[in-house]
């Protein structure tokens, strides 16, 4: 093939987010546009870098993708790339990703070096849709706030790009290795199973006797949903075939190009079947619901877990499985080496930290806080609220990773009593409350605000909390049985291993009793502003641990409401989606 330099020019707000650069299709599809970001990001690398790399690229199967993976080939291959790896029909969640960049070896004994990660996660996909890219380094975790600053910077003065227009278009559903020859030699696309690696690290994590133990067994009964996303390229491989599931349990398991019209995001609102079939929501449910069920989000690094009738929060999940680990899931038998959350998450990972003498770090919201803190052996099992939970077993939150955790804490819980009661989700996290307290906890999600009226809100808050005397009028207006505000700021991150500082990270209103109010913007939407407000509130008594959580936390949402101004600026009298 040979190498084309083609003219461009720069396109506005190529800014990564929270998680790679998430725009409409129609916004990927003008000329030039993922070619800019592409190049940007190899200039970002450097040259010497990409010269000679093993590149992954691949994703979570969404509309546009199978074009983009051509692009990307093609631009590879002038770049100088050696090889691109490609899960077969493009398909690779991104835990996946993560898990083959660290592990896999090509047949030629070759290592990757990065990956080009194709999803918008959780927003929907379709041709009016959503569509995303970001970038992962060689340790199988995001690309730093470092190098996605220079590939902004640099797609604002990019001028060309390097393309090799002239190779064929690679078939990415057969299984195989196609090699070609450039001006600088050999370049080859192989495409290979986009589960058999992931597979592999999972059974070298968990012990899969006693999960398979669990999930035949006639007591137990079980129900995944992977809502058109990824998730449904690894769900048969491994809670069927190798775990003994009924084919019966896995629902929406055929990925999809648009997810099936739906929104693949796991939570109450929109993992609707699933919610029906757990026997929750207001939906009727056919017959006695399943004693465990989970979902995934687009690329699978998202998970919701749920017991019968009973819905875990994110913030409690992690808590939990940190505080089982050890003694549940053979990975970890040798101890935790620290844990850790993401800011806005609630503190219950927090008190187990504590009661178990473990590490602990605060990092703000995003995967790629958690990489520095786990290459250094510093944190062995992180999360967020926002349904993502993972370890150090790769450098991205993992979907599967968490299903199977819960799997291995009940299979722990039941074993030698599976003839007896079993010991359900809603036992164990009803005795995490008993032994730790209970963080009531729940989120907020104003989406498409007006970005003017956005910034304004946030402006007033970062303004406001300079005063906590007129913070605590405003609040004892409100609700006098809510306590005082005693601390308030805008969240700022060092990073404890390599000293970098992230700033303006959201802002905290922390009050006297344990209770939190965050606010911040989200980083992952692709239009408009969306305000997310986080509301927290603990509970040590055991006695009053078993409250209705939107009850318990109403005196909170009032105060946090009328704090904010939030109808004022928003116009909205109710948020688009509570989590
Ligand atoms: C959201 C979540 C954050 C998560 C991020 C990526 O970011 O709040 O916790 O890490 O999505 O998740 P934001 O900036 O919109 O609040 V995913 O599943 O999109 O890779
Ligand atoms: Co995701």
């Amino acid at each position: 093939f040979k190498v084309s330099r083609v003219q461009t020019s720069p396109f506005d707000g190529q800014k990564p987010g929270t998680s790679g650069l998430r725009k409409k299709v129609k916004v990927f599809v003008q000329p030039n546009y993922l070619h800019n970001f592409v190049q940007a990001t190899f200039n970002a690398l450097t040259a010497e870098k990409v010269r000679g790399a093993t590149l992954v690229v691949s994703g979570d199967g969404r509309y546009f993708s199978k074009d983009a993976i051509q692009i990307i080939t093609k631009m590879a291959a002038a770049n100088g790339v050696r090889r691109v790896w490609v899960g077969q029909n493009g398909l690779l969640s991104t835990p996946a990703v993560s898990c083959v960049i660290r592990e896999r070896v090509g047949p030629d004994g070759s290592k990757a070096t990065g990956a080009f990660i194709l999803t918008a996660s959780h927003n929907p996909g379709g041709p009016h849709e959503d569509f995303g890219i970001k970038y992962n380094m060689e340790n199988g975790g995001p690309a730093p706030e470092g190098i996605t600053d220079k590939i902004y910077k640099n797609t604002t003065t990019i001028t060309e790009y390097l393309i090799a227009e002239d190779l064929p278009d690679v078939d990415i559903s057969a299984l195989g290795v196609t090699n070609f020859t450039g001006p600088e030699g050999p370049f080859d696309v192989e495409v290979f199973d986009s589960a058999t690696d992931y597979v592999k690290l999972m059974k070298s994590i968990f012990d899969f006797e006693s999960i398979r133990k669990l999930l035949t067994s006639p007591k137990f009964s079980f129900c995944y949903d992977a809502l058109h996303g990824v998730a449904g390229a690894y769900a048969k491989r491994i809670f069927v075939d190798e775990l003994g599931a009924q084919e019966n349990s896995l629902l929406n398991c055929v990925p999809k190009e648009d997810f099936g019209g739906g929104h693949p995001d796991p939570n109450l609102t929109y993992a609707k079947e699933l919610v029906a079939r757990m026997g929750l929501g207001n939906s009727e449910t056919q017959g006695e619901p399943p004693e465990f069920g989970a979902a995934a989000d687009g690329d699978a690094d998202r998970n919701m877990i749920l017991g019968k009738r009973f819905f875990v929060t994110p913030s409690d999940s992690v808590a939990i499985i940190a505080a089982n680990a050890v003694e549940a899931i053979p990975y970890f038998s040798a101890g935790l080496k620290g844990v850790a959350r993401s800011m806005p998450t609630s503190a219950a990972l927090d008190v187990a930290a504590k009661h178990l003498n473990l590490k602990f770090f605060e990092v703000p919201t995003g995967w790629k806080f958690f990489g520095n803190l786990m290459d250094a052996g510093l944190c062995s099992i992180c999360g967020e609220e926002s349904f993502g939970t993972g370890s150090d077993h790769i450098r991205e939150k993992d979907g599967i990773w968490a299903v199977l955790a819960w799997l291995s804490i009940l299979a722990y819980k039941n074993k030698d009593k599976l003839q007896d009661k079993l010991v359900t989700v809603e036992d164990i996290v009803r005795n995490h409350w008993a032994t730790y307290g209970r963080h009531y906890y729940t989120r907020y999600d104003y989406e498409n605000v007006d970005a003017g009226a956005a910034k304004e809100l946030m402006a007033y808050l970062v303004k406001l909390q300079s005063s906590l005397p007129e913070v605590n009028k405003i609040v004892k207006g409100v609700r006098s049985d809510v306590s005082n505000v005693v601390n308030a700021d805008e969240f700022e991150y060092k990073d404890p291993v390599d000293g970098s500082i992230s700033s303006h990270q959201g802002i905290r209103y922390l009050f006297e009793d344990g209770s939190r109010l965050i606010f911040r913007l989200s980083g992952t939407g692709s239009e408009g502003a969306t305000i997310r407000l986080y509301i927290e509130q603990y509970e040590k008594d055991p006695s009053k641990t078993g409250r209705l959580s939107h009850e318990a936390l109403a005196p909170l949402v009032d105060v946090a409401l009328k704090l904010s101004k939030m109808q004022e600026y928003t116009g909205r009298s109710a948020p688009t989606v509570i989590t």
